[in-house]
């Protein structure tokens, strides 16, 4: 399974209109809450200069990005942990996504109802976050519980994991987000199969009204306080005019964005963060006429990473033959990079690296 980012965030923040607009699908669109039941799975292609420059030296006759998966999950309510709203059904989505972009609303339309009431991003953003606290401080009472069973049986490591288990839970209580502990490698290990929701990593989305762009405004600055407090990303973006760029051909979309002080869609920024987040890196492949990018967890291996491109290559992999992307840009051309010894030989092992150019070797 790839790596994923889910949407998440209160009803009619602006989720599905994120969604819709990295991926151009039509998912229900609605100024009532809960459009969205199901979750959503879009594969996302990632803007990256890169690939044209590579393209731009082996004259392939198409170019393909590398992608990143955003899952658009329903709304949240305040006492969604209870089992309000769509309750532990979206919970349990959330805990399926590897990171979390939590859009956060900043727009005012009055068509839109509020289910605060009133637009206030911080407000909704600690709404959004208790919910997520209160669901893992459940998951975690239920293992305190077999814990201490397991203690009075005696078992090893029972004692110390309760303990760590307790203290966690303490400071879910106290407001604290998982995510924000100081890293503890025996904790992260207890808590890890659990999935817990407020340990993933996650960026914050401003959606703000069109007249507020290019910085965002009041809202935006919100949001961007509330994430630098935290220690996390924030990207600030018109989620409607996104969309309606989105859905335009390339040099319209680069005009009417434009209009708006926008160089590039600041969804860009969203799909990097996710990036980011997922700490993935990119490696390009340069076969049949094509260069592609592919995305792979970072530390993937040679092998793992002939994988992805076809099952075949993986299982019958003989080497690697790897090229940094920019060192064959200055080449000018493969057969050049290869005559000036620029082209390594890596095996299985080799851990590959962010903008690495491979072409794999390999026996059916
Ligand atoms: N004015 C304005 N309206 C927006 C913006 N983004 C979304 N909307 C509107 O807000 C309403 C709700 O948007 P959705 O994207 O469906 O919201 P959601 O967060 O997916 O909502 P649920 O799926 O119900 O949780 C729709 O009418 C959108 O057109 C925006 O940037 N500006
Ligand atoms: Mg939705």
């Amino acid at each position: 399974m790839a790596l994923s980012i889910g949407i998440v965030g209160l009803p009619n923040a602006g989720k599905s209109t994120v969604f819709n607009a990295l991926t151009r699908a039509s998912v229900a669109v609605a100024s009532y809450p809960f459009t969205t039941i199901e979750p959503h799975h879009g594969v996302v292609p990632v803007p990256d200069r890169r690939i044209e420059e590579i393209a731009a030296v082996t004259h392939p006759e198409r170019t393909v990005p590398a992608t990143v998966d955003f899952v658009d999950i329903a709304g949240l309510v305040r006492g969604a942990s209870r089992g309000e709203g769509l309750g532990n059904q979206f919970l349990a989505h959330i805990r399926e996504v590897d990171a979390v972009a939590h859009v956060v609303r900043c727009f005012p339309d009055p068509d839109v109802p509020h289910v605060e009431g009133a637009v206030d991003p911080v407000r909704d953003i600690e709404v959004v976050e208790t919910e997520l606290a209160l669901a893992d401080l459940a998951t975690l009472e239920r293992e305190i519980e077999r814990l201490q069973s397991r203690m009075r049986a005696h078992e090893a490591h029972a004692l110390e994991n309760l303990e760590r288990a307790v203290a966690v839970a303490e400071q879910l209580k106290g407001g604290m987000q998982i995510r924000r502990l100081p890293p503890d490698p025996e904790r992260d290990a207890l808590l890890r199969p659990f999935r817990l929701l407020t340990a993933k990593p996650v960026v914050y989305v401003a959606n703000v009204a069109e007249s507020d762009l290019p910085d965002g405004g009041p809202g935006a600055g919100r949001v961007r306080g509330y994430a630098s407090q935290v220690s996390a990303a924030a990207v600030v973006l018109a989620a409607k005019l996104e969309a309606e760029a989105a859905a335009l051909p390339a040099q319209e979309s680069v005009e009417f964005l434009g209009a708006y002080g926008l160089q590039e869609p600041a969804l860009w920024k969203l799909i990097q963060a996710a990036y980011r987040l997922l700490d993935l890196v990119t490696f390009f492949s340069t076969v049949s006429k094509e260069v592609r990018g592919w995305s792979v967890p970072r530390g993937t291996k040679a092998s793992e990473a002939a994988g992805k491109v076809h099952t075949d290559m993986e299982r019958g992999f003989i080497r690697a033959e790897v090229i940094n992307w920019e060192t064959l840009v200055k080449a000018g051309s493969l057969r050049a990079a290869h005559d000036r010894g620029q082209v390594r030989l890596e095996g299985r092992d080799y851990v590959v690296q962010d903008g690495d150019v491979i072409l794999f070797r390999f026996a059916v």
